[in-house]
């Protein structure tokens, strides 16, 4: 039998008698693509390696993390070093103080940070303490962001609940989702209704400052900034939901970038170096509030747990040394990756929407020429899944790993080189033309 993904298959069928669906997280069970997960192995810089004996040039790097690429040496040594002095204490360590000094020298806006263990722990935490912070109980989401699992947020939210076209998820109690009101994303007028209506009942607006899990959707111009003109004009909080974005469209992410001074920022991913953490941060009047200094609780075994610090710093640094050069040319691949996918459409005569910023991407095959996804539901009309499922497995058969949904966004890292990108866009030619 020459099937190229006989192990991967026979994994998935014992993963599947012990764990739901197979997998830990939704969107890892290929159901945007059709067919059964590729199990891996191994990743080195910018490859993965499948259980079959197949590479890849990774596009996912962990759904965002790897900003170094798989097994950089700087980041092995970091937690082989730390592995050795002791994983957890459950006590303070200098690294924690170490990491949230450096996360606030590259985005200057933030003042404190709450180190966490994931982006879901993160948004949690941020909207409880902007509950405590204003007194108030509502909050304002996106139609296909998505803000992790808390139950408060998986109301009309993205990445997997998108990809596996559920409602909203069963367990979520009415009383959890009553106080979360959405809109569209890049809506400002929906906004301004909803605020007009219920503005003094509002603690936050939480956002995605590219929405990143319903494809990748750019906010218009002028968004950003209206909804915190809007919020703050009502007494809410502006959360920016940095977890994708974050170290990863500038060294600042998009409040760096683009000059946004939200009053709670989510961190996560990239932070952790492929380890698991997640943080909230902003200002000190406000994060004053968390316990020991004030009376909003959180807690964590594993929270600032000195092996992801140790990924985190190690890969920050690595990332922005040497005047951020690193960064620099994992977005020129990004730029390039763009450009070339542009083009390539153009070639072939294929609608795309194609985008970039910094180190991230994202493109939907439209099902006609003309039309362009501002928001989750113009993305469900004009996005074609299916065309891009065949080109994903097309793209997986000459060497190449893009997510496993049209609802994600991509990733490049600093291992990523111009040739590693130039081999990626000719296998996208192929690809297009099978
Ligand atoms: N929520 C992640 C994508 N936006 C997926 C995480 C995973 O499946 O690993």
């Amino acid at each position: 039998m020459n099937d190229r993904y006989a192990r991967s298959k026979a994994l998935f069928a014992e993963a599947q008698q012990l764990i739901p669906g197979g997998v830990n997280s939704p969107v890892r069970a290929f159901r945007g693509v059709g067919g059964t997960p590729i199990f891996f192995s191994r990743g080195e810089g910018a490859w993965l390696f499948d259980e079959d004996g197949h590479r890849y040039l990774d596009y996912v790097l962990s759904w965002g993390p790897l900003l170094l690429g798989h097994a950089h040496p700087a980041v092995v040594e970091a937690i082989a070093a730390q592995a050795a002095r002791g994983t957890s204490f459950g006590a303070p360590t200098a690294r924690e103080t170490e990491l949230a000094a450096l996360v606030i020298q590259l985005m200057p806006g933030l003042e404190q940070v709450r180190f966490v263990n994931s982006g879901t722990e993160a948004t949690m935490s941020a909207l409880r303490l902007a509950r405590a912070f204003t007194g108030r109980e509502k909050i304002l989401k996106f139609s296909g962001c998505y803000h992790g699992h808390a139950d408060m947020l998986l109301v009309q939210a993205g990445s997997g609940v998108a990809t596996l076209g559920l409602p909203d998820s069963p367990g979520v109690t009415k009383g959890a989702a009553a106080n979360t009101l959405t809109a569209e994303y890049n809506d400002l007028e929906a906004v301004r209704q909803i605020f007009t209506a219920e503005g003094e009942q509002i603690a936050a607006v939480i956002v995605e400052p590219i929405a990143a899990n319903m494809g990748f959707v750019l906010p218009e111009p002028g968004f950003l900034e209206g909804l915190q003109a809007i919020a703050h004009q009502y007494g809410a909080l502006l959360i920016l939901d940095e977890v994708m974005t974050g170290f990863r469209v500038s060294p600042g992410g998009a409040q760096g970038l683009w000059g946004l001074t939200p009053d709670l920022t989510c961190l996560g991913k990239v932070i952790g170096g492929g380890l698991p953490v997640g943080a909230y941060a902003g200002r000190r009047e406000i994060l004053q509030l968390v316990a020991p200094a004030g009376p909003m609780y959180q807690a964590g075994t594993l929270s600032g747990n000195p092996l992801a610090m140790a990924a985190g710093l190690a890969t920050l640094r690595a990332a922005f040394d040497n005047g951020g050069a690193p960064f620099a040319a994992a977005e020129a691949s990004a730029r390039r990756l763009a450009d070339g996918i542009r083009q390539l459409g153009e070639e072939a005569g294929v609608p795309l929407q194609v985008g970039q910023v910094g180190t991230m991407f994202g493109f939907y095959f439209l099902t006609q020429p003309g039309v362009r996804v501002t928001s989750y539901a113009e993305a469900k009309r004009w996005v074609d899944p299916s065309r891009y499922a065949r080109f994903f497995w097309a793209l997986c058969e000459r060497g190449v790993y893009l997510a496993p949904s049209q609802f994600e966004a991509g990733f490049v890292s600093t291992a990523h080189t111009p040739e590693a990108i130039d081999q990626t866009l000719a296998a996208m030619r192929e690809a297009l033309r099978a």
